[in-house]
């Protein structure tokens, strides 16, 4: 795995990638890191009073992670980890339907953020081993992710992050559309 996040560091000519994981605490945004075999990985613990952390896999490549969620007070602050960010992982807890509503509008702040509005995302429909879970395409619609603008690239995966199913595969097509996002707005930019 570590040679795939090497990879996916390599493809972007040596320039860094920054993404950023988010999504409700129990969501299983550190079982997927675990997945990822992030253990060893060069990590900082910032200490401003929420659970955020910052990990470098491989050179080139920094991942934030941090448990949203009831963080009126402290949003402003959000902005201090998105500079830069190129794209987002956003973990769902599929089978816990109790706080879909929850996850819905903290995804619509962080898209609604400066800078986020366009920002490649892959959503991980996680949990999908319980009997309860909703699946991706159900999902997709509970976020209303077919309400995004039609550049803004998305993504959802079924995922099962104890078991690692669905985890290494949204990292290779989160990959993939920074990559073409990247494209896109620097022929943007030369025309
Ligand atoms: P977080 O980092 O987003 O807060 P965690 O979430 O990774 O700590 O996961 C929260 C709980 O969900 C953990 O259980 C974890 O094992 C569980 N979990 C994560 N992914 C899955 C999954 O795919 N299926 C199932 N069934 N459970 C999952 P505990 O009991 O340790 O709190
Ligand atoms: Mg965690």
């Amino acid at each position: 795995m570590g040679n795939l996040l090497s990879k996916i560091a390599a493809g972007h000519k040596g320039e860094p990638i920054r993404v950023c994981m988010l999504g409700l605490d129990a969501a299983g945004k550190t079982t997927v890191l675990q997945k990822l075999k992030l253990a060893d990985c060069t990590r900082t613990l910032p200490t401003i009073g929420f659970n955020v952390e910052t990990v470098t896999p491989c050179k080139g490549l920094t991942l934030t992670i941090w448990d949203i969620g009831g963080q009126d007070k402290i949003r402003q602050l959000w902005k201090h980890y998105y500079t830069s960010t190129q794209g987002i992982i956003f973990v769902v807890d599929s089978a816990d339907k109790t706080r879909f509503g929850e996850a819905v509008s903290e995804l619509n702040a962080i898209l609604q953020e400066d800078g986020m509005r366009k920002i490649p995302i892959v959503v991980l429909a996680n949990k999908q081993d319980l009997p309860e879970a909703v699946d991706k395409r159900d999902l997709a619609t509970v976020l209303e992710l077919d309400k995004l603008p039609a550049d803004h690239s998305w993504h959802i995966e079924n995922c099962c992050a104890v078991k690692g199913v669905g985890v290494y595969e949204s990292m290779k097509v989160l990959s993939s559309m920074i990559k073409k996002a990247k494209g896109s707005s620097a022929s943007a930019a030369r025309t």
